[in-house]
């Protein structure tokens, strides 16, 4: 076996032992401040890294001379060093496609929760409140037929943008790098510029990766463009919203709601006011956390890595061609 990798994180056995008919597998079921020398040190020997939740920055890139591949159980990757990796060559790749539908389901979620209250009047009957019948100030607001603004109509933005269309006859409106023929084809979906769909939508789903141009994309004056009866819905990442400008929007009725899966700080600190409010429901990062999702997830990122390392090449990776060129090179 002529290679050494390092896993973190979620991995069945099954698989482990893939990764070991091919490479010395060390595994770490966490990264903690008690074991991250001994992570450190089998990083500097890896040709590998696989796993969840990496850690893993530009200092720690160059302790890891013989580094090659860094397979992440995740769409995102925004947490990791890219521009570093180009410049070592060092391949990059992720999970997309398998949580499309999963992640998808999850907004779907949100907006069925928040638009129907549904966990703040599910507590109530828990707490043995639920006394008198339910008046009008319990409603909530209607799901279907509301207009739903995706903002980042990509894979998982255009499965939101579906099941809104074909499940609720809901008006879809997006945004988006480049116009989506087969939305606009099969759903009507509307490509607007984001002041617009702000201010046009009842219901705003963020779709869209982190990076420098979606930090705080939504921010106060974007918040302010939304009607005030409309919900935010956010199953991308925390930093896409300035959070204490969306707390403060949701306190004075700037906007009606906020369905969060995603957060500036992760794990959300109890001593968060989103963790309080009535108007928000949050949920702790669950967007593709389904066992059959998960393992496939896993399965994916194996596959990258083994086929990477071992075989004719990544299935889904970023940067195929800065790792190519360092390959041929070296
Ligand atoms: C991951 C996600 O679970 O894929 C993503 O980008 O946000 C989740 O599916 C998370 O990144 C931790 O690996």
């Amino acid at each position: 076996r002529p290679w050494r990798v390092v896993a973190v994180r979620r991995l069945s056995e099954a698989q482990l032992a893939e990764l070991s008919a091919v490479a010395d597998v060390e595994y770490f079921e966490e990264v903690t401040d008690e074991n991250r020398a001994d992570f450190l040190a089998a990083l500097s020997r890896a040709h590998g890294l696989i796993g969840g939740k990496l850690e893993l920055d530009e200092a720690m890139l160059t302790e890891a001379p013989a580094l090659q591949v860094v397979s992440t159980i995740s769409v995102g990757y925004d947490h990791l060093p890219l521009a570093a990796m180009n410049r070592r060559g060092i391949l990059l790749c992720n999970t997309p496609n398998v949580l499309t539908e999963t992640t998808a389901d999850t907004a779907f979620a949100l907006i069925m929760a928040t638009q129907r209250r549904l966990v703040e009047l599910a507590n109530r009957v828990r707490d043995g409140e639920w006394q008198t019948h339910v008046g009008r100030e319990h409603f909530g607001v209607d799901v279907h037929g509301k207009t739903l603004g995706i903002v980042g109509a990509g894979r998982i933005g255009a499965a939101i943008a579906r099941r809104g269309a074909m499940g609720f006859g809901m008006p879809i409106l997006y945004t988006a790098a480049s116009s989506k023929p087969e939305l606009e084809a099969s759903l009507g979906a509307r490509r607007l510029e984001l002041d617009a769909l702000l201010a046009e939508s009842d219901i705003v789903c963020l779709s869209v990766p982190y990076n420098d141009d979606t930090h705080h994309l939504i921010d106060a004056a974007a918040l302010a463009r939304m009607k005030p009866s409309a919900a935010l819905i956010n199953v991308a990442r925390g930093k896409v919203v300035d959070e204490p400008a969306l707390i403060e929007a949701l306190q004075r009725g700037g906007i009606r709601a906020a369905g969060l899966d995603v957060f500036a700080e992760e794990p959300l600190l109890a001593r968060s006011p989103l963790t309080a409010m009535d108007n928000v429901v949050a949920t702790p990062h669950i967007g593709s956390a389904t066992h059959e999702t998960r393992e496939a997830m896993a399965q994916l990122a194996v596959d990258n890595l083994v086929g990477a390392l071992a075989g004719d090449g990544p299935l889904t990776a970023i940067n195929e061609d800065a790792w190519r060129k360092s390959t041929v090179a070296s």
